[in-house]
């Protein structure tokens, strides 16, 4: 019996001290210390043997049986903190997840550009709504109803239920809709630019959308003149495209302006000789410009002569494409994520 207990404790100490996982240990522990183990039953036949046999086998049971559970204990504890170990280890050479971030349209983009150079020269940024009065778009800006110019920009008029002149809306085909209410609030001097969406019914193509962005500039005050507007502007076309920019004025006709002016600025791309993205001239349309029709001034309740200023209307989405060597204006809202995560 002795022998036996002696291999039972050898073959028990053996696997406990190599079982792998909790459940082979409590495996090992019902089949060498459970009721119905080969132990047991040597334990419970302990009584039958003569005092003489109890006094050898029953000391050396009894050790075996407390080697095998301090056995399984310590075994049991070492199981127990590997499995810890490996709940909380943390690999700090495994390489990160790349996190995808959001990035700003070309347009935000731009527009952030251009609000910056301006503010650093003293310009406030104005805001008036997408949906706009007729006055506020036509009538304040020296257009009224029969006025043909309204024809130049074909405009989608907006379903108001009311039948009444005053309360006819528009989507705002220029920006020029915020002189009249800004100057309605403000007194001369002051300068603001106007970065913002606009509307016109017109087919699309490379060059024209429906929906675009402009930014006005008003400066008003007493001896304002379009010397000062070409200063500014120069100045600021210089600083947006980080090269010397020469601007041409051409006579134009807008009738919210006294003289009025279409606006180029020479050709980076070619640089004045002529190519393609100029159409072989040398110059870049950018927008319209001019010194206040002084109707618009009284249309915003200033006495006529008091002031002068200059105002202009550029297209947002054309400087974009000139910066960035867009060829087609409709990209901007295709919605192609291809296109706008080329600018970060
Ligand atoms: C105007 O909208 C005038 N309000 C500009 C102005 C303001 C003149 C203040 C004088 C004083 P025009 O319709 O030309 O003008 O538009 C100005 C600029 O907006 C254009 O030069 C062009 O850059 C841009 N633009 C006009 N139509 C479109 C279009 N369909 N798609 C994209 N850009 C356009």
């Amino acid at each position: 019996m002795l022998k036996k207990i002696k291999k039972i404790k050898g073959e028990a100490l053996k696997k406990i001290s190599s079982a792998n996982t909790l459940t082979e240990l409590e495996d090992l522990r019902v089949f060498y210390l459970g009721k119905k183990s080969e132990f047991n039953d040597i334990l419970k036949g302990l009584k039958d043997l003569s005092t003489e046999e109890k006094r050898k086998v029953g000391p050396s049971a009894n050790e075996t049986k407390k080697g095998i559970q301090e056995a399984l204990e310590n075994r049991l504890m070492e199981l127990e903190e590997a499995e810890d170990a490996k709940k909380e280890w943390i690999d700090i050479t495994a390489p990160g997840k790349k996190i995808k971030k959001g990035h700003l349209s070309p347009l935000s983009i731009v527009q952030n550009n251009i609000e910056d150079i301006f503010t650093s020269m003293g310009f406030e940024i104005a805001d008036g709504p997408d949906i706009d009065s007729e006055f506020y778009n036509f009538d304040a800006m020296n257009m009224p109803a029969d006025h043909p110019a309204r024809d130049m920009q074909d405009t989608f008029w907006v379903k108001t239920g009311s039948r009444k002149e005053e309360e006819r809306a528009v989507l705002r085909t220029h920006t020029s809709t915020v002189q009249v209410r800004y100057m309605e609030k403000n007194k001369p001097p002051f300068r603001i630019i106007v970065p913002g969406r606009v509307f016109r019914s017109e087919a699309t193509d490379p060059s024209h959308e429906h929906t675009f962005h402009q930014f006005e500039a008003l400066v008003v005050g007493k001896d304002v003149s379009v010397a000062n507007f070409l200063y500014i502007a120069e100045s600021f076309f210089t600083q947006f495209f980080r090269r010397k920019v020469n601007v041409r004025l051409r006579p134009s006709y807008f009738p919210f302006v006294e003289p009025g002016f279409e606006f180029d600025i020479n050709c980076a791309n070619c640089g004045g000789k002529g190519c393609g993205v100029c159409k072989n001239t040398g110059w870049i349309e950018i927008g319209g410009a001019g010194m206040v029709n002084q109707k618009v001034f009284e249309a915003a309740g200033y006495d006529r002569g008091k002031y002068q200023g200059f105002a202009w209307g550029f297209g947002m989405e054309r400087l974009a494409m000139i910066k960035y060597k867009i060829s087609d204006i409709r990209l901007f809202h295709s919605g192609d994520v291809r296109f706008t995560r080329q600018f970060k």
